[in-house]
Formats: C-alpha cells, sequence, structure tokens
C-alpha cells in the first residue's frame, strides 16, 4: 500500500491536497462498501460464524402483517384454531379471574378482527394470567371446525367453536391444564387428559373417565410414540404412562418438578430422546427413562430441541434458565451436552419457542425469545446471533410503569398456507401477526408442518418450548 506522511501531503500545492483528499475519500468509501458486500456474502453463504450483533441476515427480517385491538376482552391467554360458522381462522380469547377461574371466551377473526362469539362477560381487567389456564381449542365433534374445551366451575365442559352452543359436559374438579391425547385406544377419536396437582385423569371421547392415577404438580403433559408402535405414550410430570394407564418409568428424581418437555432423536441413533425442563437443571433422557446427561442450569423453565445448526443429522438442545442471580440465560447445548453458547440478560420472564418454519427452504430452526422486559423479541440462530428483531412496540401496559416490552405472549404457525411459519405476538391491548419480509422465491420444497390443525396448537401450553 502506497504511504504518504502528512508533512509530504501538507508540501503539496492547496489545490493537489484537496484532490489527494478526494481521492482518498473515493477509496475508503469503496473500500467499505466491498467490505460489507463481501461479508454479508459470507454470511449468507453460511462459512463464518457470525459475532453477535452482527447484520440481520437478509431472509429472515420480520414484517408487521396486521394488528387487532383488543378492547375490553384483551387477554394473556390465547389460543388459535378455525371457529365460526365458517371455520375462519380465529383467537380465542380467555380471560380469568383471580382464582383462575374462566370469566370469558371470545373468538375474534384473524383475517376480519369480527367478534365471531362471546361466552361470559368481559372485563379488561381480568387479562390477567400467571400459569397455565385450563382451556383448549380442538375439533371434538369432529366436523372439520374446531370447538372450544375447558374447565369451569366445577365442570369440563366442550362447546361448539361455531356458535359457542354446549356440545357436552361433565362434572370434574377444574384441572391444572387440559391435554388432547390422541390416543388409538378410541377407534380413531381422542381423548382428554385431565392434569391436576395431585393426579392424571383420562377422559374418553363421551368424557367419562377411563383411568386416573395419582400424580405430582407439573405443568402440562406431552404425548409421544417412545417404542415406534405408533401408539404415543404419555408423559404427566415425570411419569411415564401407556395409553392404558400402566406406569412404564417413574423419573421424579430428577428435580423440583416437570416444567416443560420435548422429544426426538437428539443422538440421532434412531431412538427418540425426553428432554426435561426440571426447575433444576436439564435433563436428557433415553426413551427407557435413563439419563444421557443434564445441564447447568438453576432452573430450567423451558426446553426445546430443534435442528439450529441445519446439514446435520443430530439436533441441538436450547434452553432458558430463570437463574436468580443471573436471570434469563437462553443456552444451546450440543446432542451429547456440550454448551455450545449462552446468552445472558433477557429477564426474569424470558420466553422460548423453536421456530421451524421461517426461512424459505430451509430445514433452518430458530429460537424466538420473547417476555423479556427490556428488547423485542428477538430471532436467534444456532451459532448464537440475532438474525431477526420483531418489530414489536413497547407499550403502557396494565401494571408497568411507562412504556415498556411487558408480559406479551407469542404463538407461531402457518396462517396463509405458504409453508411459513408467522409469529403471533399479544398482550392485553393488541395482537400483532408478523410474517418473513423476505419474498417466496419458486415452489416450496418442504411440506408445511406448521398449518393448522397442528398438535402444537391443539396443545398449546403456557410453558411453551415443549412440542
Ligand atoms: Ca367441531
Ligand atoms: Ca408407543
Ligand atoms: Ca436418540
Ligand atoms: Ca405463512
Amino acid at each position: 500500500m502506497v504511504r504518504l506522511s502528512a508533512r509530504a501531503v501538507y508540501s503539496l500545492s492547496l489545490p493537489s491536497q484537496r484532490l489527494l483528499r478526494g481521492v482518498l475519500f473515493l477509496f475508503i468509501v469503496t473500500a467499505l462498501v466491498l467490505g460489507v458486500s463481501a461479508a454479508q456474502a459470507q454470511s449468507r453463504k453460511g462459512g463464518k460464524p457470525r459475532a453477535k450483533g452482527s447484520p440481520l441476515r437478509s431472509l429472515s427480517a420480520p414484517k408487521v402483517l396486521r394488528k387487532l385491538d383488543l378492547k375490553d376482552f384483551g387477554s394473556q391467554v390465547v389460543k388459535f384454531g378455525r371457529l365460526g360458522s365458517a371455520g375462519a381462522l380465529s383467537a380465542l380469547f380467555v380471560q380469568v379471574n383471580y382464582d383462575r377461574e374462566i370469566t370469558c371466551l371470545t373468538a375474534v377473526s384473524l383475517d376480519t378482527s369480527e367478534v365471531l362469539w362471546q361466552l361470559g362477560t368481559p372485563d379488561a381487567s381480568n387479562y390477567k394470567a400467571t400459569s397455565e389456564i385450563p382451556v383448549q381449542v380442538f375439533d371434538w365433534n369432529e366436523d372439520g371446525f374446531d370447538d372450544v374445551i375447558f374447565a369451569q366451575s366445577g365442570s369440563v365442559a366442550v362447546v361448539n367453536g361455531a356458535d359457542a352452543s354446549r356440545l357436552a359436559s361433565v362434572q370434574a374438579e377444574t384441572p391444572y391444564s387440559i391435554f388432547v391425547y390422541e390416543t388409538e385406544q378410541f377407534g380413531g377419536s381422542a381423548g382428554l387428559v385431565l392434569h391436576g396437582r395431585t393426579s392424571t385423569t383420562l377422559l374418553g371421547p363421551n368424557l367419562s373417565v377411563v383411568w386416573t392415577r395419582p400424580n405430582e404438580f407439573s405443568h402440562f403433559p406431552m404425548a409421544m410414540d417412545v417404542d415406534d408402535d405408533d401408539e404415543p405414550e404419555l408423559l404427566a410430570g415425570y411419569l411415564l404412562f401407556r395409553s392404558n394407564g400402566e406406569l412404564i418409568w417413574d423419573r421424579r428424581d430428577l428435580g423440583a418438578h416437570n416444567d416443560a418437555s420435548d422429544f426426538g432423536d437428539v443422538d440421532c441413533d434412531g431412538e427418540r430422546d425426553v428432554a426435561i425442563a426440571t426447575s433444576g437443571k436439564s435433563a436428557l433422557l433415553k426413551r427407557d427413562g435413563s439419563i444421557l446427561w443434564r445441564g447447568v442450569e438453576n432452573h430450567s423453565q423451558h426446553i426445546t430441541m430443534g435442528s439450529f445448526l441445519p446439514g446435520r443429522c443430530e439436533r441441538q438442545i436450547a434452553t432458558i434458565d430463570r437463574d436468580p442471580g443471573e436471570s434469563g440465560i437462553l443456552r444451546l447445548y450440543g446432542h451429547r451436552g456440550k454448551l455450545l453458547w449462552e446468552s445472558r440478560g433477557h429477564g426474569p420472564k424470558a420466553m422460548m419457542t423453536r421456530i421451524d418454519d421461517w426461512i424459505p427452504q430451509s430445514e433452518e430452526s430458530l429460537i424466538l425469545v420473547f417476555r423479556s422486559f427490556t428488547q423485542p423479541p428477538m430471532l436467534y440462530d444456532g451459532k448464537g446471533a440475532v438474525v431477526g428483531k420483531l418489530p414489536f412496540p413497547p407499550a403502557v401496559v396494565r401494571g408497568s410503569k411507562g412504556a415498556a416490552y411487558g408480559k406479551h405472549y407469542a404463538q407461531h404457525f402457518d396462517t396463509d398456507g405458504d409453508g411459513r411459519e408467522e409469529i403471533l405476538l399479544y398482550n392485553e391491548r393488541a395482537l400483532w401477526v408478523y410474517g418473513n419480509s423476505a419474498a417466496v422465491v419458486g415452489a416450496s420444497n418442504k411440506k408445511p408442518s406448521q398449518a393448522l390443525p397442528n398438535p402444537r396448537i391443539f396443545n398449546a401450553t403456557f410453558y411453551m418450548g415443549m412440542q
């Protein structure tokens, strides 16, 4: 490179100095432009690990598709499905009182914002939820449109999703959570699991009790076929049951309680594995219940497995740690339990979920971290880089001093059938739908995995991160 000393420059005439400075300026600008372009090209090829805070990838930038204002029926508990007489893609807003009793259900079309029906009396002060609420949206009577299953006033009821007319109900103690169990034992119809604080009960399609077992507190069951016989077993807390109620294994030694769980073949040995956030150190189990490895968390709250590092048969495991001192730590582990990276400071109430179909024609999963009070929801890739920031505005919400991101929540599925997931964010004031701003180029080579009906949506839980 040519070097010019300051003395040599100032020995030139004034017009020559200006000319030289202009040439230098153009040189620097050109070099910067070429450098950024080369870095972006390298980033797109994925050949170089991106540092945290590197430019967002052009294929993953989120944009707002629409926004719904929630008037007096807003809630922090929202379920999704096809409701109303035409089966419109809808949100069901669930208001509860301080005793976790459901006080109002409001079905709203996501396309038109029209209120399709309302059951109960809306009250804007009943927006709050601090735990699971026993309600799900699922096609219980198998007519092709979703219905609403919920516990209220000592009974479990099913109302027709078309008009909220009652289809069935049975007396039952209010469970902590309701789970739709797609077991084969009822000739193709689903059963309902009432998961309580002291027991787990399976109801048949006619809402009669099939079996009930004592259990300890946990948030939400999960169905998984551990032995590949096409009949899913039921993980309820730390107990794994066959669909007939027979106990397969008991891992109550793992920790306080099962906060969240996920399953899939992490180590690519052909057998599904079970990941559990234990309120302590995360655990990955073989399907026989034996421990493969434990994580490093103080309070593992959310856990999910995915192809965050695409192109490998093995999968990785992401967790959120509610560490009391270092609250809100996002971690990613390799399939053998090696800690790959961690990201701190997401806040004490941070949540996380896996997004599978965001980047077009890609098998790459991303991690959505949300409910941080200090920043909008972010999409992370498997190398710990932020690859998308949701344009979610801080808002003055009830209970917050001034504008903050607050206790917003997230859900995600393919709302328009283009094979890509949309992300839905909501607080008690409004619901936003976000899509990927990148254009779809060519036909998708993927089978849409996130369209409705989707077991992850009809078995949605407050304690996300799981299947
Ligand atoms: Ca139905
Ligand atoms: Ca099975
Ligand atoms: Ca395995
Ligand atoms: Ca879509």
